[in-house]
């Protein structure tokens, strides 16, 4: 029988479900450790506002802990919201008898700037808890007050980490976000005398509820895996990263994160490959698609759900091939096979998440007036009026273009042409739901394009 990492998560609950013990139980179950909870509080609260704290009695805290104990093999325990002094001491009598990994969010005040952390509980927390932690996972807001250094950037980061670590923690995450810059969401590890700095391209986005609680929720769910801390953060990193970008637009407040997007994006990766496969299928069975082949030859791809770079969006490494009047696939279909198409795929779902698939044909006009024909929504971009700073960077421009034929009608069209430049071959990509779908729309204006009139 295969044995489950098992951790526990000792914290408040939000009903909103972005936060607290909610975001927990989720990160547990999309990173596949099984979660169990000792709720601390019971919170009134929505994504706008926190009303009320109602504190769990201490004895039933304690009570609960300790029957998990004498049941279960804990492999990691996770603290988050501990309201009061009274809890804070008796979650450290319970859990300081063991020897777990123990990962500290010294949580203490909502987006809203609400206190979860009584003044008398914050002391409490720092004597009994912070030395028997794995790691403390402050906010740059709690690692100032925790440290009692300001933080403006990197460095006053360092100072404020090293001071945290003092306290007895073997290691001290500071959970920046934007704070230290606002080009990168960094956070900074200390670890063994020693820092690192984990850098994510900032989101501009409001779904942000629950970032901090799924972010150390996935750090003790990797420690629990027998991870390494530094391992365990850059995993957890990947995974929030995601969360954040693909949060719910749920509620009228900080929408929350979506700890799911990871998990949906590994339950898709055999359907996806599946899908191109018979994709590839329909095109190397008809041979009217040969016609359709540009110079520089086609690719088909596909993307996760929650797509966010190529290695997410699987396509034909070596291409479509042209051989006499058919089509062969080089190979099979790998993820981060593409990335022409696969550019314009990731560019087109993020407008409208249901299009996520691609595929490049020959440009000609006769080709576009079929699209006319059947009734497809076209649109275009000119690569000769592509600014000189997106020139530059490699691999931009297929974004660019894609996002300026999206911005031309106001949504995503089902054809996406341009007339080239010097040295760069016209092209045609058709978009669609997934691979067979623009499969088979190729195949119908190969059907047309070969009726000669
Ligand atoms: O994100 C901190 C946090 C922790 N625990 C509970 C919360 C919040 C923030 O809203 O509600 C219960």
């Amino acid at each position: 029988m295969q044995m489950i990492p098992r951790v526990l998560s000792i914290a408040g609950s939000d009903p909103d479900g972005g936060a607290g013990i909610q975001a927990d139980l989720k990160t547990f179950s999309a990173l596949s450790v099984y979660g169990m909870t000792v709720i601390t509080s019971v919170t009134v609260q929505n994504t706008m506002e926190l009303k009320e704290i109602h504190d769990v009695p201490v004895d039933v805290i304690k009570a609960q802990i300790e029957a998990l104990i004498r049941d279960i093999d804990i492999d990691a325990v996770k603290t988050g919201m501990l309201h009061t002094r009274e809890i804070v001491e008796a979650v450290s009598e319970e859990i300081g008898r063991q020897n777990f990994p123990l990962v500290i969010d010294p949580v203490m005040a909502t987006k809203s700037g609400t206190p979860l952390l009584e003044k008398d509980a914050k002391s409490a927390m720092i004597k009994n808890l912070f030395p028997l932690a794995t790691m403390v996972t402050p906010n740059s807001v709690e690692a100032e007050m925790i440290s009692g250094v300001k933080i403006e950037n990197i460095k006053d980061a360092k100072d404020a980490a090293k001071k945290i670590a003092e306290l007895g923690a073997k290691a001290v995450l500071i959970k920046g976000g934007h704070a230290f810059s606002d080009k990168e969401a960094l956070d900074l590890l200390y670890l063994n005398g020693k820092f690192k700095v984990f850098e994510a391209k900032r989101i501009k986005t409001k779904t942000t509820h629950g970032a901090g609680c799924s972010f150390a929720a996935a750090i003790v769910a990797e420690l629990a895996k027998g991870r390494s801390i530094t391992d365990a953060v850059e995993k957890a990193k990947d995974f929030i990263t995601r969360a954040i970008r693909f949060g719910f637009n749920i509620g009228h407040g900080f929408g929350p994160v979506n700890p799911m997007a990871h998990l949906y994006n590994e339950a898709e990766r055999y359907h996806v490959i599946e899908n191109v496969k018979e994709a590839v299928a329909i095109l190397e069975t008809h041979k009217e698609f040969s016609g359709l082949i540009p110079e520089t030859q086609a690719n088909i791809a596909m993307a996760l759900p929650f797509a966010d770079s190529i290695m997410d969006v699987a396509a034909i490494p070596g291409r479509l091939v042209k051989i006499r009047k058919s089509v062969k696939a080089s190979s099979c279909p790998e993820f981060g096979a593409s990335s022409h198409v696969a550019k314009t795929v990731l560019t087109v779902i993020r407008h409208d998440g249901s299009i996520r698939a691609g595929l490049n044909i020959k440009y000609s006009k006769r080709i576009i007036e079929a699209c006319k024909e059947i009734g497809w929504i076209i649109s275009f971009y000119d690569r000769r009026k592509e600014p000189s700073e997106v020139k530059k960077i490699e691999g931009m421009s297929i974004s660019w273009g894609a996002e300026q034929a999206v911005k031309r009608i106001g949504k995503v069209p089902d054809v996406i042409y341009h007339k080239g430049d010097w040295g760069k071959e016209p092209m045609i990509t058709l978009v669609g739901k997934n691979a067979v779908e623009v499969a088979k729309m190729a195949i119908e204006v190969s059907n047309i394009i070969n009726i000669v009139p």
